[in-house]
């Protein structure tokens, strides 16, 4: 069924399948002549759910990324959205506060402190119930509603309360915490039994799975099932979890890899950066959780014990620029930009920076060029759901050179089992892989990385999203439309 629309195309308004995510794959941006336009931002997580969304004239429901505008419901490129309205207070409460501000830190080790604050909780709670408000009004009877990540995690037990008729697969993409952990936080049991509302709940990996599983039954009032480990009876219903490890359009960044533009560009760039040996990459969005402070303090131990020179390697940084206005970003990007600072001031000589750093974000094109120039890639968060970094760089290396180190702690560690494996806390070991990393030879080299690319070759984002689905009792059509 379809009604009326700003834009052009109709808008579904009952849809077999809604997404519904903190933001919507589009941003609302206002040109400089004070004109409203719509921005693709392109996620991973539209590529990967998009054909399907299409094929079922599906929806998404999200925050259009600009508090206090109201947006109709508008159709973009065949995919039907539905803007959710914040204020700029829940913007700072529960998306800057309770999501970023107390989730985000908790959800990763602790590794900064989580702040609790009740207000930033009543904040979390009413727009959770919002977004399931607005889901509940799109969503075709009996249809199929996927909830993403740990902005929204009330969104399921809240939509069952709304639509019993519906079926309600949650995906988290961080980290599920350690039991311990997880119990600090005061509304813990409203955080379970809001994520039990769902028929299958998601998680990168099967550590998730069991961290969940505990406390889906310890404290949520959810009972065992004798026979599969991946199902918890609440009352007279089943939940099933498991481990869906996520990915990214790997043979689209092959390709890009090999074109004649990106090899052409790959080579500019060593040669602006003065043509040294070897280059060392990291690529982040600028977050604490990214272990971008462990990189540099091996780097620049290296640097003072004469193990490597700036005639020799050379290391970029690239950071996107994240979540800015939270005081732990803040902070932490000073201490970053302090350090690069450092390590510059001692041991660059001009024309020949030790670091480069750019705090920017950049486009697609550039960025696999960046890839495909590095002989070594620095992935060493403290904790990570994923890091889709490490997969991106292993899809862009099509001619098998290339060295990835790469934290135990991200999900990703569980698959890229080739890459040269660190403990980010153990900054000897950080050195040592990353010495290791430039002094390799070519045929180890070669041998890790074609094991890799295998892995995420054959298991990309689309394999994800239809692992996903079908588990969720979702029909998915394959690339030839059939069922
Ligand atoms: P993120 O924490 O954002 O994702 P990650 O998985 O590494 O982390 O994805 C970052 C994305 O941003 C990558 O696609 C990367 O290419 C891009 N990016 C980073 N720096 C960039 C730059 N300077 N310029 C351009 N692009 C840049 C969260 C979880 C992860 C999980 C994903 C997906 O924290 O653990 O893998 O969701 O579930």
């Amino acid at each position: 069924m379809t009604s009326g629309s700003t834009g052009s195309a109709p808008v579904n308004t009952s849809a077999d399948l809604v997404v519904v995510a903190n933001r919507l794959p589009v941003d609302l941006e206002t040109l400089p002549d004070g004109s409203d336009h719509w921005k693709r931002s392109p996620g991973g997580l539209v590529t990967a759910l998009e054909p399907t969304l299409r094929a079922r004239e599906g929806a998404w429901v999200g925050w259009p990324g600009v508090p206090d505008v109201d947006v109709e419901p508008f159709a973009e490129d065949g995919l039907s959205l539905h803007p959710v309205r914040l204020s700029a207070d829940e913007v700072v409460d529960y998306y800057e506060g309770f999501s970023n501000g107390t989730l985000w830190p908790l959800y990763h080790d602790v590794v900064a402190a989580p702040a609790f604050h009740r207000h930033w909780w009543r904040a979390y709670v009413r727009v959770n119930e919002r977004f399931a408000e607005a889901v509940a009004e799109v969503a075709a009877p009996g249809g199929t509603v996927w909830v993403q990540d740990y902005q929204l995690q009330l969104v399921p037990g809240k939509l069952r309360e709304l639509r019993p008729d519906l079926k309600i697969g949650f995906f988290l993409h961080i980290p599920f915490p350690p039991v311990e952990l997880f119990r600090q936080l005061p509304w813990r049991t409203r955080i379970m039994e809001g994520l039990l509302g769902a028929d299958l709940v998601g998680f990168h990996t099967e550590g998730g799975v069991r961290n969940f599983h505990w406390l889906a039954t310890e404290l949520a009032g959810g009972s065992a099932d004798h026979d599969d480990p991946e199902i918890v009876h609440v009352g007279d219903r089943q939940v099933r979890l498991g481990a869906f490890p996520i990915s990214i359009d790997s043979s689209t960044l092959d390709s890009l890899a090999r074109t004649d533009t990106v090899v052409k560009r790959a080579a500019e760039i060593r040669e602006e950066l003065g043509d040294p040996r070897r280059i060392v990459l990291g690529v982040d969005r600028l977050d604490y959780t990214k272990g971008i402070d462990v990189r540099l303090r091996a780097y620049h131990e290296l640097l003072e014990e004469e193990r490597i020179d700036v005639d020799d390697a050379v290391m970029i940084q690239l950071a996107t620029p994240s979540r800015e206005r939270v005081d732990h970003y803040r902070q932490m990007r000073d201490d970053i930009e302090l350090s690069v600072g450092r390590i510059n001031g001692e041991f660059a000589r001009v024309g020949h920076p030790a670091v480069h750093y750019l705090h920017q974000s950049l486009p697609r094109e550039e960025l696999v060029a960046f890839y495909l120039a590095a002989d070594v890639m620095l992935v060493t968060p403290l904790r990570d759901g994923m890091n889709l970094v490490a997969k991106e760089y292993v899809a862009c290396r099509p001619d098998e050179r290339g060295v990835l180190v790469l934290s135990e702690f991200a999900g990703a560690a569980i698959e890229l089992t080739s890459a040269l494996l660190v403990n980010p806390h153990d900054t000897d070991g950080v050195k040592e892989a990353l010495y290791a990393a430039l002094t390799m030879n070519a045929e180890e080299a070669g041998k890790r990385m074609r094991t890799l690319r295998r892995q995420v070759l054959d298991h990309d984002v689309d394999r994800w999203a239809r692992s996903f689905l079908e588990a969720l009792g979702v029909d998915v059509p394959d690339e030839q439309g059939r069922s």
